[in-house]
């Protein structure tokens, strides 16, 4: 790509802005800054043994999770760099119990921020990818008047004006949207911007992978063990095709590869925590990545229902996950209104 033909992130938003009148200026500034705190997490993931980041703190989170250094590090980075903007109310985050205002010595401003600074943990001192997903809401209209509270936040995804997600893999990229489709961005490192290289990604369709924790099998709920049974009966089966399976422990990494080249993926329900609805959080990993896969086309469910229609009842609430390239998440939905499954 010659440089004359780059669209940067910054163009490409003011753009958006000027043209479909779709993108505030407000929330183009907080896109811009989210951007910029993950190029400064990217650097950091990347130095790796050499920045001191890799290990465990000995901490554990709100979710009894051991915290990494680098989900403190990248925790903090996001913060800092979101706090004094001007663009936001208040943020929360995966790694921090309550909800963050915004101190007073900042103006407040129309959004609010929910983020999982590293999405894939367990991945970091093993040198696969790891990632970020973020989730922007509006604010109350009276947010400036009064206390934000963690109430504000629990809008349920449909609400969501912005979402995505940035990946440390072999590339570095951004994947966002706003409600209007879904575009991909490379960080050139040399001259430190996010590059536009995907527009309007849609998912493939007809892809034949599936990307589950197999591990888990024996304590999905029916509906969920009898689908992946019939995947990998293959062509022998009721499906009458091979299937292929990839797992990355990375949501955002099966993330990339379901938009690139289909496929579905699933993190359900299991009966070891039968009260516990599933594993990943609904605020700021199944509703910005469920906003993504749905404007590329896609579907993204609990099992029966749609993940963004879901109304909240707690900032770090755990949902079942299936999504991926409609034709096959609708395939595994039907397999929850089976009567004999
Ligand atoms: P994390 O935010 O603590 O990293 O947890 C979420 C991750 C997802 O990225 C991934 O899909 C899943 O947990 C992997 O779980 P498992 O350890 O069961 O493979
Ligand atoms: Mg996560």
């Amino acid at each position: 790509m010659t440089q004359a033909a780059r669209v940067t992130l910054s163009r490409f938003l003011i753009e958006q802005q000027r043209e479909g009148g779709n993108l505030p200026p407000q929330l183009r500034l907080l896109i811009e800054v989210v951007a910029r705190a993950c190029k400064a997490i990217s650097h950091t993931v990347n130095k790796g043994e050499l920045g001191g980041v890799l290990g465990s703190l000995g901490s554990e989170n709100v979710q009894g999770e051991v915290q990494k250094k680098l989900d403190v590090i990248s925790n903090d980075i996001l913060l800092e760099a979101n706090e004094w903007g001007g663009n936001l109310a208040a943020l929360a985050s995966e790694e921090m119990e309550a909800i963050h205002l915004i101190p007073h010595r900042y103006p407040k401003g129309e959004y609010l921020l929910v983020y999982d600074p590293i999405d894939g943990s367990s991945n970091i001192d093993v040198n696969l990818s790891v990632g970020t997903i973020f989730s922007v809401l509006a604010a109350p209209e009276d947010a400036s008047q009064r206390v934000v509270t963690e109430q504000d936040f629990l809008q349920p995804g449909f609400r969501q004006v912005a979402a995505g997600y940035a990946i440390y893999g072999p590339q570095t990229s951004l994947v966002l949207t706003f409600g209007q489709g879904v575009f991909g961005f490379t960080l050139d490192r040399e001259v430190g911007s996010w590059v536009l290289t995907r527009r309007n990604i849609m998912i493939p369709s007809g892809n034949r992978e599936f990307a589950v924790n197999m591990s888990n099998q024996r304590h999905w709920a029916p509906p969920v063990r009898r689908y992946i049974e019939d995947c990998i009966a293959g062509r022998d089966g009721p499906r009458g095709v091979d299937f292929n399976m990839r797992w990355t422990g990375s949501m955002v990494a099966d993330i990339e590869r379901v938009l690139t080249r289909g496929g579905i993926f699933l993190y359900p329900w299991d009966d070891r925590e039968p009260d516990r609805a599933g594993k990943l959080r609904l605020m700021y990993e199944a509703n910005p990545i469920g906003m993504i896969i749905e404007q590329a086309g896609g579907m993204a469910i609990d099992g029966r229902d749609r993940i963004l229609d879901i109304a909240p009842v707690g900032l770090h609430q755990r949902v079942a996950v299936i999504l991926g390239a409609a034709d096959e998440v609708e395939v595994a939905r039907r397999y929850f209104s089976m009567p004999s499954v």
